[in-house]
């Protein structure tokens, strides 16, 4: 097993789910993390200028989506067959194309109640509830996204779609299954006990 050392800010952030997975495979990894105001020293050490960097024996592999599906890929986490893998890649890149919005918005200089107001009447209602009419279709009568096991999309899918939870539970109350799905990769034993433990950040 190669050395893994993923760096990132003191966050969650994308590389939460990526945590998930080396902890779920109980693989070990030094999770290293950059304080905001550290980063200006550090950017031009890293290949890209950009976080996260997963570090695989002093090789540096940049992108977050590449690092995450080579995990799911170490952890057991992607399944074998390739149609249900290209299951979890149109999935996780459904969420990536819901949180993209989400991100750029964090990033902008608006005010709270201007964010509160696009997420209540242009982001939910127009980007984000679709998408989750159609995960919550999609879970009916089923465990997992994809196949019969957890899969790596469970937990990108889980880990995004928690945050946006976490901060607005109401918007999830027509959605009894993705909410559901949420809590169960959260009560994972390792993802839970990784929850628990994992350094308090605010995002
Ligand atoms: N497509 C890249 C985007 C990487 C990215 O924009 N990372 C942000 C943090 S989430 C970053 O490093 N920002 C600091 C900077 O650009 O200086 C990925 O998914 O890893």
């Amino acid at each position: 097993m190669p050395d893994f050392t993923l760096i990132y800010f003191n966050a969650r952030g994308s590389a939460e789910p990526i945590r998930w997975m080396f902890t779920y495979a109980d693989i070990p990894f030094n999770d290293e993390r950059i304080e905001k105001e550290d980063w200006s020293d550090r950017k031009s050490s890293i290949p890209g200028g950009k976080l996260p960097v997963l570090m695989v024996d002093e090789k540096p592999l940049p992108q977050s989506q590449a690092i995450a599906r080579f995990i799911a890929k170490e952890a057991g986490l992607m399944p074998e067959d390739n149609l249900d893998a290209a299951y979890c890649d149109a999935l996780v890149d459904t969420v990536r194309d819901v949180m993209e919005k989400v991100y750029s918005k964090i990033m902008s200089e608006e005010d709270e109640d201007e964010r509160k107001r696009w997420f209540m009447e242009d982001f939910f209602p127009y980007h984000m509830a679709p998408v989750l009419a159609r995960l919550n279709a999609r879970l009916s009568g089923r465990e997992w996204f994809v196949g019969d096991q957890v899969t790596w999309a469970d937990f990108m899918i889980a880990h995004a779609f928690g945050e946006i939870h976490c901060h607005h539970p109401e918007a999830f109350e027509e959605y009894s299954a993705v909410t559901e799905h949420i809590e169960k990769v959260r009560e994972l034993p390792a993802i839970k006990d990784w929850i628990e433990n994992r350094p308090e950040t605010t995002h």
